[in-house]
């Protein structure tokens, strides 16, 4: 791989015998030549650069020099790569797809730029030309971007990295992800643990767990990229979208829709107006519609969740769309009910989890979920929580699985003159959730 730099100051490339580039240029690897533009420029001054033609600020590059300098530098089958802020964003697709050029010129443009007829000159004349910024924010000159690209191809090139995998999982490959978070020793540090996950072995857990911290990363700080996953169809798995999710993420949209919060009393009509439209689809087709009314009248009413707040119980919301209305809430209690406490003592409780039917299968149902019991452990300090769910609802029970719980006991409960069958269900809230 062949690069040349074409730039009014030289040394800057001081910087690339440095490390592993320095290695390769010394290995034969890559062959990276420096060139001084004023050896092009002719005249007294050896002037690069004149006023802008139309009037405005500062100077621009002339092209009769930058022409005579790439006659003398460009190859067969080169690249002309322009650093200019207002060229294409470098992507590293774009860095994959130089690699496998022969000869890379870069041609460093200072003041203003460099005037256009030289792009359009190189083009014209078959040569690939290829403008590129670094971001949107302005430099002095191209001399950091030229570094940024020789570096960047230059660490794709064959016999460069000395590990190959670590080519493969690091930010902006194929997936579409940036990196998850990474630890090393010590353990513990400044009083901050290293995630627990990552000493357990469990390559499938640890693999979860680093899928899910690159999601979140790049849902709080790259909508763009998520957008184009879910545009892509690349977001398959459940805990994606249940991840996506806790961070505010319609996947079915792309749009960032959801938040969660811990609900105030002036929250609890709304939680009340939902429960009292779930309620029923809840129900068993054997609830007579009396007493279906009954029950929302009395237990679902916004003075019923006011009483459970003043008497210590948690509920957590999910609210959505332009309107911001509650399409799930939970309801988390402080400690479980007589009939099942004994089960695991000392265990709080999740009494409701409900979702606007709309939203089932969206993830909202799975990130409430751990929203609340996060709130819970930051609340009261729970270890461990309890639920119980029909037996008959196969539903739920997988829910509850996929999140961590496991069988512990069964119990019954009286709804008007039905006997209702429950399994009641428990999870560990010291280790880190399933995923
Ligand atoms: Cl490529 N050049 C300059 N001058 N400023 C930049 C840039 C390039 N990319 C971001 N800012």
């Amino acid at each position: 791989m062949r690069f040349d730099i074409i730039s009014t100051f030289p040394e800057f490339f001081a910087a690339l015998d440095l490390s592993l580039v320095g290695k390769a240029q010394k290995a034969g690897v890559v062959d990276i030549r420096v060139h001084n533009l004023r050896d092009w420029a002719e005249g007294k001054h050896l002037a690069v650069d004149d006023t802008p033609t139309g009037g405005g600020a500062g100077m621009v590059m002339r092209p009769d020099v930058w022409g005579r300098a790439l006659d003398t530098v460009l190859e067969e089958g080169a690249v002309l790569a322009i650093p200019t802020p207002s060229g294409k964003p470098l992507t590293q697709r774009d860095l994959e797809a130089l690699v496998q050029v022969p000869q890379i010129v870069v041609a460093c443009g200072r003041y203003e730029g460099i005037d256009a007829r030289v792009a359009e000159h190189y083009g014209a004349e078959g040569i690939r030309v290829f403008e590129y910024s670094l971001g949107d924010y302005v430099l002095n000159g191209g001399e950091v971007a030229a570094v940024a690209l020789v570096e960047g191809v230059s660490r794709l090139v064959d016999g460069m990295v000395g590990n190959p995998e670590s080519l493969v999982e690091e930010s902006h490959s194929v997936e579409g992800l940036l990196e998850y978070p990474v630890y090393t020793q010590p353990r513990e540090w400044r009083g901050i643990e290293t995630p627990a996950v990552l000493f357990s072995g469990d390559h499938a857990r640890i693999r979860r767990w680093r899928r899910d911290r690159a999601l979140a990363r790049t849902a709080d700080r790259r909508p763009d990229m998520i957008n184009a996953l879910v545009e892509g169809g690349k977001i398959l798995e459940r805990a994606d979208v249940e991840v996506l999710t806790s961070r505010g993420v319609d996947v079915r949209t792309g749009r960032w829709d959801y938040s969660f919060s811990v609900a105030e009393e002036s929250d609890l009509s709304e939680v009340a107006a939902l429960a009292a439209r779930t309620f029923p689809l809840a129900c068993p087709p054997t609830a007579t519609e009396t007493e279906i009314r009954e029950h929302i009248d009395t237990h679902l009413t916004e003075n019923a969740f006011r009483e459970l707040t003043r008497g210590g119980a948690s509920i957590t919301t999910v609210r959505s769309g332009p309107e911001l209305v509650v399409v799930a809430y939970a309801l988390c209690e402080p400690n479980a009910p007589d009939d099942i406490a004994s089960l695991s003592p000392g265990a709080c409780y999740v009494s409701k989890i409900y979702t606007d039917p709309e939203f089932h299968g969206s993830g909202v149902s799975g990130a409430l979920m751990e929203f609340a019991l996060a709130d819970a452990v930051s609340r009261w300090g729970s270890t461990a929580v309890l639920l119980g769910t029909n037996q008959s609802n196969r539903r739920a029970i997988r829910f509850y699985r996929r999140h961590g719980f496991k069988k512990c006991g069964r119990r019954t409960f009286e709804v008007g003159k039905r006997i209702h069958r429950d399994f009641v269900y428990v999870r560990d809230l010291t280790v880190d959730p399933p995923r």
